[in-house]
Formats: C-alpha cells, structure tokens, sequence
C-alpha cells in the first residue's frame, strides 16, 4: 500500500488523469467519491451542487435514469460536467463494460449516452481479455480530452468471482497500457512495481450498515484506506440515503481523510 501522499503522487502518476483525481484528491483534502445511484437528473444535478466541494469524484449510472430522448441526455449530461467543472470534481460513469473490443468500443463512443464525451473515468471486466482495454483506448484517443480506465479486480458483493488469482491476472492485463489504466475497483492496495501507481476505488463503504440483504457489504472508511491501503472511498446509499446528504457527506470525507492521515503517518 502507498504510504505517500496524495500530492507527491499527483506529480508522478504515468497516467493523466491519475495525476488530475491525485491533485483534487490532494487539494480539496477529499478522498470520497460519491456514488449517485437515483433514478431522478434533477436530484443529481442539486445533490451535486450541494456536495461538490466535499468530494472528488462524482460516480453515474447512467442507464438508470429515465430519459425523454437524446436531448435531455446531453443537456444532463452538459449540467455535470459544468458542475465538475465550477466544484473541480471529476465524473466516473460506473458502466463496467465487459465486452469484445469491437463492441465496447460502439458502446464507449455511440449509443444514447456517449459516454466517452462526458466521463474522464470508466470501468470495465477483465474478463474479455486485452482487446476490452484496446477497444476502449481507441475511442479514448478519438475523443482527445483525458480519459482513464479503472479495471475490476474484486467486487464488493458477497460470492463475486474477483479478487485472488483473478485480481492477479487483472493486473497483468493492465499492465499492457499503463497510460491509460489508471487503477482498478478493488478491495485492497495492487502493490505497484517499478513506476507503476495503481489507483484504487473502493466501493461498499458505509458507516452504518453491513450490507443490504442483495449481496452488498460494507466496510468503514478507516478499514479501506487505513488497514487495507485504498485510495478513494465510493460511497453511495450511505450518503444520498441519509436525511442530510450534505453533513453526512462531511462525516465520510472526514472519516476518509483522516483514515489517509494515519496510514501515510504510519
Ligand atoms: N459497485 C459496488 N461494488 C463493486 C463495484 N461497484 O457496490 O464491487 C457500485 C454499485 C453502486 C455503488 O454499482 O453504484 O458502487 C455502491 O453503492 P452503495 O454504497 O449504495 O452500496
């Protein structure tokens, strides 16, 4: 796990945009992203407004929201990156792609959505193998804004299939393009070798729950980024959930920031 700091490796992480979520991370003194997982833009849109000094990260579902058309897409889409923007966050649409290059390639870059215009990060299965990853650079390059990719290494679910073996044979696949595999989705610190950073997002983070009866469990923050060297707390119901979203928020970054403190005091 890394004992630097957020700031020192803002400077060095061989992907750009590591080195943007490591400067916001450093600056804001916020290692929380949250997870907006509600079926209403309009609640997005406010919540974001109200917790965008609070958070580095802003994760999406896109493909839960119920849209009129095209056009009430972009104009979403156009308000959160505006928000991003004024709040200085980053977007992290949640997609988790797991497909042939060639598909996940139409599937980043076309559809409704246009995923790869709007969202500096995404996600995908390992699955697929190398050409998943190659696919989706492709559509990166076209796009010509910084995008990175998060690999899932393990899951937060009971019973998921990642973590071990699988987790290990991520890391090689991502180690075929470290421009643009910025880290992964797991529950533990990828020790890095030579030059290597791999940023770690950490989702199942909740302060008062366990898990919630469909398989999710839950850690605290000091867990994640304290003990088990994660990088950056995804926490969703915990938040959005709760009755003040916005002191609640606080108590995550808090919990997260101050999990950091220790670990590279350690
Ligand atoms: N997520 C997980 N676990 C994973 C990967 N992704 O929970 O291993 C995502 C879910 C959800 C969010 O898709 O959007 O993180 C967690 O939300 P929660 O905090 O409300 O459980």
């Amino acid at each position: 796990m890394s004992a630097l700091t957020y700031s020192s490796r803002a400077t060095t992480h061989p992907t750009e945009v590591g080195r943007n979520l490591l400067s916001i991370i450093a600056e804001k003194q916020t290692n929380l992203c949250v997870s907006l997982d509600l079926a209403d833009t309009e609640k997005i849109l406010s919540l974001l407004d109200t917790l965008g000094p609070l958070i580095c990260c802003a994760k999406t579902h896109v493909d839960i929201l119920p849209f009129s058309g095209p056009d009430a897409i972009s104009a979403f889409t156009d308000r959160l990156a505006a928000l991003a923007k004024q709040h200085n966050f980053l977007i992290f649409e949640d997609r988790k792609f797991a497909d042939i290059g060639s598909t996940v390639k139409a599937q980043y870059g076309g559809g409704v959505y246009k995923i790869a215009q709007w969202s500096h990060i995404t996600n995908a299965h390992s699955v697929p193998g190398p050409g998943i990853i190659a696919g989706l650079k492709e559509v990166a390059q076209e796009v010509g804004q910084p995008r990175g990719l998060l690999m899932l290494g393990e899951m937060s679910s009971k019973g998921n299939l990642g973590g071990g073996e699988y987790l290990q044979k991520t890391l090689e696949m991502a180690r075929g393009d470290k421009e643009f595999v910025m880290g992964f989705i797991a529950q533990c610190a990828i020790p890095p070798q030579d030059g290597e950073d791999w940023i770690v997002m950490t989702p199942g983070v909740n302060l008062g729950s366990k898990g919630d009866g469909l398989g999710q469990q839950y850690n605290t923050p000091d867990l994640v980024v304290r003990e088990k060297g994660c990088d950056v707390i995804i926490v969703g119901r915990g938040i959005i959930g709760a009755a003040d979203p916005k002191a609640t928020a606080e108590e995550y970054r808090k919990a997260g920031w101050e999990a950091y403190e220790k670990r590279i005091a350690a």
